[in-house]
């Protein structure tokens, strides 16, 4: 990538990569309505191929994960509502299809947990349900475009993590799931009091396609950052990245 220094703008090769340049035009503009212009000044990088866009892209997703872990607030509750307001028949949603869902046994499973934590040994069911429990009526909402509201209850995440000496000092949390999913969380939002680690749906244990035997339920956070079938969690200062983060997706995603 090079910048032209006398007219600051991207020596764009259209000729070779013009359907290229249009589907990422496309993409930026969905994205935060930035132009190619705007990303070559923004990134100091001449775009002149999809590498180099990617890379552009990529530095601002990072610049945006730093304003957005500035601006969050470890406090600010997400709006919360009631029973009435649940949506009826909660969507599900996967990177497969619902035919596709993974059954846990919950009997043998155990959470794992690796990192920087002091007490590693791991959770069953039973063990969970002996810690304190909160229950919330939040919205979730995803980036494919829909939202739904919807009952969870379970361990606040920060009970837990102090109740296993977690370095609460690490910056992330990451999760590994039942069915290869992967994402992580920044440590204030992991800390944040409606960040739950969520046993029950409506009143009863998860079901299957809900992310049985524990999801990571995070209002303040876009779906796709509340694993499901969670197996592992660790506290760990290398950024994790996840399933859609690796692919592109912001990684902070805040809602
Ligand atoms: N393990 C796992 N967790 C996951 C996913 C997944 O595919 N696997 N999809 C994510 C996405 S994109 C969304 S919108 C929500 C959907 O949760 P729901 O099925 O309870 O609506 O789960 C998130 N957590
Ligand atoms: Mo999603």
């Amino acid at each position: 990538m090079s910048i032209d220094p006398i007219q600051a703008r991207p020596r764009l090769s259209l000729k070779d990569h013009k359907s290229d340049l249009i589907n990422v035009e496309r993409r930026l503009l969905l994205r935060g309505g930035l132009s190619l212009g705007a990303v070559s000044l923004l990134s100091g990088c001449s775009i002149s191929d999809n590498e180099g866009i990617e890379r552009a892209l990529g530095a601002i997703s990072r610049f945006n994960d730093r304003v957005q872990a500035v601006l969050f607030s470890g406090t600010r509750l997400a709006p919360t509502y009631t029973a009435a307001e649940i949506t009826p028949d909660f969507p599900f949603n996967a990177y497969y299809p619902e035919s596709k869902v993974r059954v846990i046994d919950g009997a043998t499973w155990k959470l794992a947990l690796a990192g920087r934590i002091a007490d590693k040994t791991p959770w069953t069911l039973d063990a969970l349900r002996t810690l304190p429990q909160e229950s919330q009526i939040t919205r979730h909402i995803c980036v494919e475009g829909w939202s739904a509201i919807g009952q969870w209850a379970g361990v606040p995440f920060r009970t837990f993590l102090e109740r296993i000496g977690a370095d609460t000092k690490a910056a992330y949390v990451g999760f590994t799931c039942g069915d290869d999913y992967r994402s992580s969380i920044d440590m204030a939002t992991a800390l944040h009091p409606q960040t739950i680690l969520a046993l029950d749906y409506a009143g009863a244990p998860l079901p299957p396609k809900y992310g049985f035997p524990v999801k990571l339920r995070i209002p303040t956070k876009l779906g796709f950052k509340n694993p499901k079938h969670i197996m592992a969690i660790t506290v760990t200062n290398d950024h994790p990245g996840g399933y859609w983060e690796d692919q592109g997706y912001n990684w902070f995603s805040g809602s």
